[in-house]
């Protein structure tokens, strides 16, 4: 059999990142994608739109788990552009939580209210106060220049804010940042992060794409499991970044073959080193992620 040669992580947050991640709850990184990039993008939202017969041109247009829809999403699992930030999360126990694109065209309904994602009457923040537990990636593909353009509108620095006067409401409230974001931007949302969405009163249709990320034990929000024959399409860190498991529990305890699932960036290796002794296997040990070790530097 051939060894399996496992991948090193790919790039994360630097210190300055994560500094504005936790103080304000989102960090936006411009010029992230080249017009290349984001025409490819553009194109599979055109390709998965069109051959959906509930997609109706110029109506608001949402959909869930569109990695299994085409390999140009199936693409973004693992996507080193930024699979890192998630990683230096969730690290060895990183899954795809939910990938989705919204097509949002002038006048649309559809917008959205305050929120915070995730879990309602028991909120993720309830039990892990610091550190989110979803992390929602959003790849800007239209230019939006100003407000009403059906903007994403964050309340900065409220992500562990429990309640929200807004709430239900589509009020603009004080400290809010309505994201007004070229094409090509990058967003980084800690889940608890209050947010709604602007109507959009231009002449332009918004569109975009979220890949959302969480510990594997987290349920996953748009599918039970993956189609298996769709799966062996995909290469091993896709795969076990899915997590389809077959056994409930295995998204708690992986099984061995699932690890690691990259190697450590700074030591290139599959392990933290002194931490047990020799015959702990590696599927039954405990690794460090990146914010245990800024926390611990
Ligand atoms: O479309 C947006 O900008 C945000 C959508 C949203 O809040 C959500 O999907 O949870
Ligand atoms: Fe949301």
């Amino acid at each position: 059999m051939e060894k399996t040669t496992y991948r090193v992580s790919p790039p994360g947050f630097s210190e300055e990142q994560w500094e504005t991640f936790n103080r304000d709850g989102i960090i936006i990184i411009e010029n992230a994608l080249s017009d290349v990039e984001v025409d490819e993008y553009l194109q599979a939202i055109e390709r998965v739109s069109s051959a959906d017969e509930k997609y109706r041109e110029g109506q608001h247009y949402g959909r869930g788990n569109i990695v299994e829809q085409d390999t140009v999403f199936a693409g973004l699992i693992d996507h080193p552009r930024h699979v890192g930030f998630a990683y230096d999360l969730y690290g060895e126990l990183l899954k795809l939580h939910q990938s989705q694109i919204f097509v949002r065209p002038p006048g649309e309904k559809n917008y959205n209210i305050w929120h915070p994602d995730g879990a309602r009457a028991l909120p993720y923040g309830v039990f892990s106060p610091e550190l989110p537990l979803q992390i929602k990636i959003g790849y800007w593909l239209t230019d939006l220049p100003h407000d009403k353009m059906g903007n994403l509108v964050v309340l900065l620095g409220s992500h562990r804010k429990q309640y929200m006067d807004g709430y239900d409401t589509h009020e603009s409230t004080p400290g809010e940042k309505i994201l007004c974001v070229p094409k090509g931007t990058i967003t980084l949302m800690h889940s608890s992060i209050w947010h709604r969405v602007e109507p959009n009163e231009s002449n332009v249709t918004r569109r975009n794409i979220f890949i959302a990320y969480c510990p594997a034990w987290l349920t996953p929000a748009d599918r039970f499991q993956s189609d298996p024959q769709w799966l062996e399409t995909l290469n091993r860190e896709q795969r076990i970044i899915m997590r389809s498991y077959n056994q409930p529990y295995h998204n708690a305890k992986p099984p061995a073959k699932d690890f690691p699932l990259f190697l450590d960036r700074e030591t290139n290796s599959d392990r933290d080193e002194g931490v047990y002794l020799n015959h702990v296997e590696l599927h039954r040990r405990k690794r460090k992620t990146m914010h245990e070790k800024m926390a611990q530097a």
